[in-house]
């Protein structure tokens, strides 16, 4: 008994010590933390499982709670429902002022049906700020890095879509209605959760030309007969009646448009790009990510989370902008997405328009082409998953789904087909997959291919900009004059400037300048050994440079009256940060 009480008198004094210092968590010390992972986090989740957005509004309320110095929430504006768009911003905010560092933006949902992208964007603010401590490649990524990340950017549909009826494609976009077709009402005809069980699934009947069979291994799944095979069955669509008496089923539905083709960069009306609306930013959620995007110039980075397909798609996503992409940029995207590949095994690195779809008027064009941020979009989830293996055919001509829902899943993916009698359409049965099967991660596979493609994004927020000034050397000349050099160096693969954005001047150019000195020349050094140089003769003190190229380096001089040594380098680029430094302590190491 005495020996209980004294030990439990010590563990408490262990723990009181240990909450003082309150930033460890005390577990991360010990075996009971599994590598990578957070053990004793501060804000306690779940990662295999899906959120709403009263969860998701109070995880960003608990994680800048729990970390005041590190994480920051805001609203950038309402959604059509006037449901807040957070943003969460992660720094260590005690080093150099945020707006100073390199920045990259992630977003998650814009297509509400793709729930993991949220839970992805969730994922990685709660490891940044759960790490910080624990982790050295964390803690010094928060200290040269900002992260804004705006967890879920269709707030309405997503919850519309975990909330009512729904098959796994609807509602994907947003709650306004528009009238899809055409009889001068709007929203008169959607989906009827037919038997109430919380979920839209298919419609089939019984029928003597029907060209659809079941599959005897695999109950809930049919396929098409092909050749002289007979069929048994008619499929007539999703669960629905016809509202309306138009003729139509479920063809006026909500969530229709398409919030990822309202961007502007190649916009095209509907009916070039099915999905778009009126015109570039129609939409109050583009609207607000636009303006965020374009008040924070520091973004050099960005990812917005789809799914499905593990993919990593960069630009363009129109074949007539490939001009647009120079074989130095690729070159960068072609280092982080072949990466990805290894990283997450079944995820391919893919160009949009070549390898997936057109898209005009979308995000990561606008991103990439109108701000000149380098920007990948992860479509997430990959058949591949299911047994780590490519499939063979489409998803319809095989039946590892089938077999992952009945092996892995005990048969939770699929709703059994019921008998049903309809209205129009008479006995039918009712049956298929549940809304949260296929293209969202099952459970248990959702915290790994959160952290894999969280790991993905942090490479890639990584490699962006970071600027150091490697050499500085002073040289006297005649009378009082001394030369100063500087050699800045990038030392990451992303440049200060994509090659679209030096053509078109889209951000201004780095600065590169000496502080508290009389500058009587200024100029860039093309080439110190053949003594060639570009004199800049206004503001000389400001060099002005277009571009500091991924690992890739710039030297700039100054002709100074007197002696330099207690003036400031200082080096300021909006993607690459703002560096400053005395030029006697350079000169000193
Ligand atoms: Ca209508
Ligand atoms: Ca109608
Ligand atoms: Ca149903
Ligand atoms: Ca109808
Ligand atoms: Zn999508």
């Amino acid at each position: 008994m005495k020996k209980y009480l004294l030990y439990s008198l010590l563990s408490f004094s262990f723990w009181s010590v240990s909450a003082q210092k309150n930033d460890i968590a005390p577990q991360d010390l010990n075996g009971m933390r599994a590598i990578g992972s957070p053990a004793n986090p501060k804000v306690p989740m779940s990662w295999d499982r899906y959120h709403d957005y009263a969860q998701i509004t109070q995880f960003c309320k608990d994680l800048v709670k729990a970390y005041p110095n590190l994480v920051k929430m805001e609203s950038i504006g309402k959604s059509y429902e006037k449901r807040d768009i957070w943003v969460l911003t992660i720094s260590d905010f005690k080093t150099g002022k945020i707006e100073h560092k390199p920045g990259f933006y992630i977003d998650g949902g814009i297509h509400a049906n793709e729930l993991q992208g949220v839970e992805v964007s969730m994922y990685t603010a709660w490891y940044l700020a759960e790490s910080f401590q624990s982790v050295t490649f964390i803690n010094t990524l928060l200290k040269e890095k900002v992260f804004y990340i705006a967890v879920t950017i269709s707030p309405d549909s997503r919850e519309n879509f975990i909330h009512t009826p729904n098959n796994a494609n609807t509602s994907r976009s947003g709650m306004r209605a528009f009238d899809n077709d055409g009889d001068g009402l709007v929203n008169e005809d959607k989906l009827d959760d037919l038997d109430g069980d919380g979920t839209i699934v298919m419609m089939r009947r019984k029928s003597k030309t029907g060209r659809w069979k079941v599959d005897p291994k695999y109950p809930s799944r049919m396929y098409q007969v092909r050749g002289d095979e007979k069929g048994e069955y008619e499929m007539l669509g999703y669960e629905g009646i016809d509202n309306d008496n138009d003729g139509l089923v479920n063809e006026d539905n909500t969530g229709t448009y398409d919030p990822n083709r309202d961007w502007a960069w190649n916009w095209q009306p509907n009916y070039v790009q099915n999905g778009a609306l009126f015109y570039p930013g129609t939409l109050p959620e583009t609207r607000a990510v636009k303006d965020f995007i374009v008040n924070h110039p520091n973004i050099a980075g960005a990812q917005s989370y789809h799914n499905y397909g593990g993919m990593f798609l960069r630009g363009p996503g129109a074949a007539e902008d490939d001009p647009l992409f120079t074989r130095q940029d690729i070159e960068v995207y072609d280092n982080i997405g072949k990466l990805g590949e290894k990283m997450i095994p079944g995820y391919n690195y893919f160009v949009l328009h070549k390898d997936l779809y057109t898209v005009y008027g979308g995000e990561i064009d606008f991103l990439c082409l109108t701000r000149g941020i380098f920007t990948f979009s992860n479509e997430l989830m990959t058949s591949y998953k299911l047994f780590n293996q490519k499939n063979t055919g489409s998803r319809w001509d095989n039946d590892e789904f089938n077999e992952f829902d009945k092996y892995l899943l005990f048969g939770d993916g699929y709703v059994e087909w019921k008998t049903f009698n309809h209205p129009q359409f008479g006995e039918i049965e009712i049956g298929g997959a549940k809304k949260n099967y296929i293209r969202n991660h099952p459970g248990f596979m959702l915290q790994e291919d959160a952290h894999r493609n969280m790991a993905f994004t942090l490479y890639h927020a990584y490699q962006t900009p970071k600027l150091e000034i490697v050499e500085v050397k002073t040289e006297k000349l005649s009378g009082d004059l001394v030369a100063v050099t500087a050699t800045i160096m990038n030392t990451r693969i992303i440049p200060t400037h994509s090659t679209h954005d030096v053509k078109n001047k889209i951000e201004r150019p780095n600065y590169i300048s000496l502080k508290g000195s009389t500058v009587v020349a200024g100029m860039t050094v093309q080439n110190e050994d053949l003594q060639l140089f570009t004199e800049q003769k206004y503001r000389p003190e400001q060099i002005e440079v277009p571009n500091i190229v991924g690992m890739g380096s710039v030297k700039v001089r100054w002709i100074v009256k007197g002696n330099p040594s207690n003036a400031t380098i200082e080096v300021s680029s909006a993607k690459g940060g703002l560096i400053a430094e005395k030029v006697s302590e350079k000169l000193s190491k």
